[in-house]
């Protein structure tokens, strides 16, 4: 392959102890993250967020497109709208629409259609996938693997956030246009998902089912 105005990597060798004492100790770090459903309405300085975004920015994605963007809302009157919107789809949602089998596979989790945390959280971040874009600024090409590529950089920021120590949950209203509609963006995104970060709140609580992952020989095979 020939690459195109090639740079030589910045690769760092590490000695294989090295290597499996660093992803031990990410992998420690990163089961400590639980969904996060109580919030504190304390403050959180948005340099953090901002550089949770420009990590979930570095995400491989199609053809360095980067077909993401990320609409940050912070305390105000938007909240309040956000919030009435996102309860009264929840509220349908759990009425019946999801379906019994789906409001099943909830149960454990004890979620219902409140959502305070909508107004209390200091930050939300409103995820969108891009169907066209590229890598300039501008560009409106097709764009390619967008839910793959917004999937990945979405666990870049929840990895970021949570390793800076802040709390977080990803929030999916069903349907979720109103988003589109309260963050004034253009069709060919497509919402699809809502972080919300701060401090947990002084009692937050998870449940038990939650934190129970599977070992590897069920999540995983080697040939
Ligand atoms: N969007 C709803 C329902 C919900 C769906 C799944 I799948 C979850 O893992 C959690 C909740 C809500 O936010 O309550």
């Amino acid at each position: 392959m020939i690459i195109p105005d090639a740079r030589p990597l910045d690769y760092e060798a590490r000695s294989e102890d090295d290597m499996q004492a660093r992803a031990q100790a990410f992998y420690e770090a990163m089961r400590t993250r639980r969904t996060v459903r109580e919030f504190s309405d304390r403050p959180v300085p948005r340099e953090i967020i901002e550089t949770a975004i420009l990590t979930a920015g570095t995400a491989p994605n199609g053809a360095n497109h980067q077909p993401w963007h990320f609409t940050v809302l912070g305390q105000g009157p938007i909240r309040a709208r956000l919030r009435e919107a996102a309860e009264a789809e929840e509220r349908a949602f759990y009425a019946g629409k999801a379906g019994a089998e789906w409001l099943e596979a909830l149960a454990p989790l004890g979620t219902d259609a409140s959502k305070p945390f909508l107004e209390t959280a200091p930050w939300l971040i409103a995820v969108f996938g891009q169907k066209r874009g590229g890598p300039q600024p501008g560009d409106f090409k097709k764009n390619y693997y967008v839910t793959e590529s917004v999937g990945i950089a979405c666990g870049l920021l929840l990895a970021s956030l949570h390793q800076a120590g802040l709390a977080t949950l990803t929030h999916t209203p069903n349907p979720m246009g109103f988003l589109s509609e309260i963050c004034e963006r253009p069709a060919h995104e497509k919402p699809v998902m809502l972080i919300v970060t701060g401090y947990p709140a002084g009692d937050a609580a998870y449940p038990a089912a939650a934190a129970s992952k599977k070992p590897l020989d069920e999540i995983c095979d080697f040939r």
